[in-house]
């Protein structure tokens, strides 16, 4: 399969996936992906460590967006683009995971983050992205489980993007990360 881009035609297929211990904000890749909230004006988490490293011109952005194509923020389990201002990166990917219930399976938005990312990062033409691991923090879902939804999803999306590097902030959650992998094969 191929999609068009730029008046060339990319190849298509499943990204590689690779972990990485760190802080995504320092990453040199095509794409940074933010875990965001609908309102996109940032957080806290990575989101506030996106918008800290990468300066005002990503808020800017996000406002630009809110005032013409997302009045109403953007739902979860979706993605859009902005500028990465100063990062070192090309885009940023802000996308919206959901919180953690108990109550309710919400796995398949999860899932859809991941996927709409990638489906954005072909839309920009991103070759290589950056995932941080997108819900387990603040929205609270369960460590193992997120790494098993994020490995999974990435693994079997298709997509023009070459290599998803998730860069994971503590030992713990790349650990629950590198078990997911060894897993899921
Ligand atoms: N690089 C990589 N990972 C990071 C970094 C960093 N610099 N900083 C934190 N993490 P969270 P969520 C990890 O809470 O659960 C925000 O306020 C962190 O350790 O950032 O999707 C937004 O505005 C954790 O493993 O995102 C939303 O309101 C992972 O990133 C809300 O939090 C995700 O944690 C989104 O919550």
């Amino acid at each position: 399969m191929a999609g068009r881009r730029g008046g060339y035609l990319a190849r298509m297929g499943t990204p590689e996936i690779t972990l990485h211990r760190g802080d995504i904000t320092t990453a040199e890749v095509d794409a940074v992906v933010n875990a965001a909230n609908s309102g996109l004006l940032g957080g806290g988490g990575v989101d506030g460590a996106i918008h800290r490293a990468g300066g005002p011109e990503i808020l800017e952005a996000c406002r630009e967006l809110r005032r013409t194509t997302l009045p109403d923020g953007l739902p979860t389990g979706q993605a859009v683009a902005t500028t990465a201002g100063r990062l070192p990166a090309r885009w940023v990917i802000h996308t919206v995971g959901p919180v953690y219930a108990k109550s309710e399976d919400r796995s398949e938005l999860l899932a859809s983050a991941y996927r709409e990312s990638l489906r954005v990062a072909d839309e920009v033409g991103a070759r290589t992205v950056a995932f941080p691991a997108v819900s387990a923090g603040v929205y609270g879902w369960p460590l193992d489980d997120a790494a098993r939804i994020a490995v999974t999803t990435v693994r079997i999306t298709e997509s023009a993007v070459r290599e998803a590097r998730f860069i994971l902030f503590s030992d713990q959650v790349f650990d629950a990360f590198a078990r997911a992998a060894a897993s899921s094969g």
